[in-house]
């Protein structure tokens, strides 16, 4: 093994947490290295989440990282949910003061913040993945580079950002965790393709054959999924079924919006879950993004959420450098999961609104519909979701010393 790399902070995953965690702390002149084990087309080519909150936009914005996004990010007022045939629209500005939120692919994302880092001299390693973490008081990591040659980084602090399979978590003892953990019964077929957007919104659909979504990428690609079973096997849906299930779930041929079939660029099955690591820290191993949570992603916030961990974790961490203060670091995980539950209540809200159930009877439907009819009828209710959908506000660091202990 070579000689141990030396850095304030080891990030492990150059996803959405990892990539903008060192971003940020370049900005307030504390180094890192992030240690990735895909290649950079990997993971600048991972097609994922689509939605950013008003909150996260406006930091990439802030934060010199949002040139492309403001270029090419389809700015969105609102979102129609879909029901009885019928399509109701949520109006983000009327009910939140203004805010909105833009639709750019997580992979151009991660692709912006490769680019921000790697410009300005940060250390991104590729192709290296992370096989033992030390979260001791003199904290570690091991990699192994492609050529299979092992490697240590020796740093101040570990971040875990290597998403809900990495190795960080499991680096922490059972016993000094409680997890959350529930798996919901059906699963999303995602599909990208070459068609023009259905509508010039997203549009949130309950039909009686199960849940369907429509979203976009551009104003060329599509971006869609229907609810499917967990374990659905991809190759019982050829083309033709996606686009006749498409068309029958948004009513095409009942007043509904018109799916045009277009080239089928990719397919996928995402399973549902709900995922919560308590604490999210392990002595000076932070967990962020989806390795310390996962939630489904109905109300878009996955990568959202992963944002605004490493925005906490950032000010923790400059108070800590700028004047050795531990507090912020101490309420981390605090801070966190104040925003972690209240993401997992709205995203487990908007599931159970909109999907259909194993064992669902008739009144659990109509149960649904009248939920629908009220959040897009009722000014206080629509505002509620509105709210939660643009995305709650950072917490400030004055908000972060108001945590209650
Ligand atoms: P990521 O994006 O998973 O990044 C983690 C990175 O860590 C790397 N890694 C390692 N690197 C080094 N050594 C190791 N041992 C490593 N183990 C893992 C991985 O290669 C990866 O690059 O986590 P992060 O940064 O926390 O970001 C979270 C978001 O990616 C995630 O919340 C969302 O994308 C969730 N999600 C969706 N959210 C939505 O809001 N809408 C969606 O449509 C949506 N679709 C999805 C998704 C997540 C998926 N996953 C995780 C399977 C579709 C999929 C398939
Ligand atoms: C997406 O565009 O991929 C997307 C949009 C909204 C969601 C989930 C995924 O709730």
């Amino acid at each position: 093994m070579s000689a141990p790399l030396r850095t304030q902070v080891a990030i492990i995953g150059a996803g959405p947490a990892g990539l903008m965690l060192a971003h940020l702390l370049h900005r307030c002149g504390i180094e890192s290295v992030v240690v990735e084990s895909r290649s950079r087309n990997y993971v600048e080519s991972r097609v994922r989440a689509g939605v950013l909150e008003h909150g996260t936009a406006e930091l990439l914005n802030d934060t010199g990282a949002g040139e492309r996004m403001r270029r090419e990010g389809l700015v969105h007022r609102g979102i129609a949910l879909r029901f009885d045939d019928c399509s109701k629209r949520i109006d983000f500005p009327d009910l939140t003061g203004g805010k909105t939120v833009t639709v750019y692919g997580q992979q151009e994302v991660v692709k912006d913040l490769i680019a921000v880092r790697l410009g300005a001299g940060g250390s991104i390693l590729f192709e290296c993945e992370v096989i033992a973490v030390d979260a001791g008081d003199d904290p570690s990591i091991c990699y192994r580079d492609a050529a299979g040659a092992e490697h240590a980084v020796r740093a101040d602090f570990v971040a875990g950002c290597d998403g809900f399979h990495g190795v960080a978590r499991a680096a922490i003892p059972p016993d000094a965790v409680t997890i959350y953990d529930h798996a919901f019964p059906f699963g999303w077929l995602g599909i990208l393709a070459e068609t023009p957007p259905v509508s010039e919104e997203l549009i949130y659909v309950n039909h009686a054959r199960g849940f369907a979504l429509v979203s976009m990428r551009s104003r060329t690609i599509s971006r869609m999924y229907l609810q499917c079973r967990n374990d659905e096997d991809l190759g019982l849906w050829p083309d033709e079924r996606i686009w006749a299930e498409l068309r029958e779930r948004l009513g095409s041929d009942r007043g509904g919006p018109d799916v045009r079939p277009g080239k089928m660029l990719q397919k996928g099955v995402t399973p549902m879950r709900s995922f919560v690591c308590d604490p999210m820290r392990y002595g000076r191993l932070f967990l962020a993004g989806d390795s310390a949570h996962i939630v489904p992603p109905t109300g878009a916030k996955g990568m959202n959420l992963a944002i605004a961990d490493v925005y906490v974790l950032a000010e923790a961490l400059d108070a800590y450098y700028g004047s050795g203060e531990t507090a912020l670091l101490d309420a981390y995980s605090q801070t966190c999961l104040r925003r972690v539950w209240k993401t997992q209540r709205f995203s487990s809200y908007m599931t159970r609104m909109l999907h259909r159930f194993d064992g669902q009877v008739p009144f659990d439907y109509r149960v649904q519909l009248a939920e629908l009819d009220y959040v897009t009828s009722s000014r206080t209710a629509a505002a509620s979701l509105a709210e939660n959908y643009v995305g709650l506000p950072f917490e400030s660091t004055a908000d972060l010393r108001k945590v209650p202990t």
